[in-house]
C-alpha cells in the first residue's frame, strides 16, 4: 500500500489526521516511510509538516493530510490550534525509550478536548529494529495496558528503519474514519 499514488474521481473524502508525540520518536521519518516505502531518516521537525496521501477503503477514497507535529516541547503551547478539526488521530512513542509513552496522555487530553472526544485514536510504537523479541513482548502489554486505560481504538509496533507493520496502522485508522463518518 505504500507509496504515492492519488485518485482522480469525484468519490473523494478529504480529512485531516493529527499525527503527535514527544520529539524524535520517529514520526516524519514514519510517514517518509509511508509515502516512499524507503527510510529516510528525518531531521527534528521545525512547526509542522504536512504530508497528503490517498488511501482506499471500501469503495471509498479517503484523501488524508497527516499534520506531522513537532514534538520538541517548546513547539507545545501551539498545538491545540493545529489539531483542532482532526478526524483520526495517531499517537507515536520510541520502544527504546518507554517514557516517551508515559508522555501521551497530555498529548491525548489536547486532542480530545479540541476534536470530537471519539475521535478514533492509534498508539504507534516506532523503532522496534532497536529492540529483542523479549523487550517487544514488554512494550506490547504496556501498549496494551495504554489501549485500555485510554479507550484507543488499538496499538501497533513498527519499525520505519525496517519497513515492518507500518501499513496495518495506516489502513486501520482509514477504516475506522469510514466507519464513523457513517455513523453520522
Ligand atoms: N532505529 C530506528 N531509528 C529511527 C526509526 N525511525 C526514526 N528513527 C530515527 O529517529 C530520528 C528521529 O526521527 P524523526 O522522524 O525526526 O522524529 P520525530 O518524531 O518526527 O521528531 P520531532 O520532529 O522532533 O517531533 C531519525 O532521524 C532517525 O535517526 C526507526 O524505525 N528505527
Ligand atoms: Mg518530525
Amino acid at each position: 500500500m505504500t507509496g504515492s499514488k492519488f485518485f482522480v474521481t469525484s468519490n473523494v473524502i478529504t480529512v485531516k489526521v493529527v499525527v503527535a508525540g514527544p520529539g524524535g520518536v520517529g514520526k516524519t521519518t514514519l510517514l517518509k516511510r509511508y509515502e516512499t516505502n524507503s527510510y529516510i531518516p528525518a531531521v527534528s521537525t521545525i512547526g509542522i509538516n504536512f504530508l497528503v496521501m490517498d488511501q482506499e477503503v471500501g469503495d471509498k477514497i479517503l484523501r488524508i493530510a497527516y499534520w506531522d507535529y513537532a514534538g520538541e516541547d517548546r513547539f507545545r503551547s501551539l498545538f491545540p490550534g493545529y489539531c483542532t478539526g482532526s478526524t483520526g488521530a495517531i499517537m507515536a512513542f520510541d520502544v527504546s525509550r518507554i517514557q516517551t509513552l508515559a508522555e501521551l496522555p497530555d498529548w491525548l487530553s489536547m486532542i480530545k478536548k479540541n476534536n470530537d472526544p471519539n475521535i478514533p485514536v492509534i498508539l504507534l510504537g516506532n523503532k522496534i529494529d532497536t529492540i529483542t523479541e523479549e523487550e517487544r513482548e514488554v512494550v506490547a502489554q504496556a501498549a496494551k495496558r495504554f489501549v485500555k486505560e485510554y479507550k484507543l481504538s488499538g496499538y501497533y509496533l513498527c519499525s520505519s528503519k525496517s519497513g515492518e507493520g507500518i501499513d496495518a496502522p495506516f489502513s486501520h485508522l482509514g477504516i475506522l474514519i469510514i466507519e464513523n463518518k457513517k455513523g453520522k
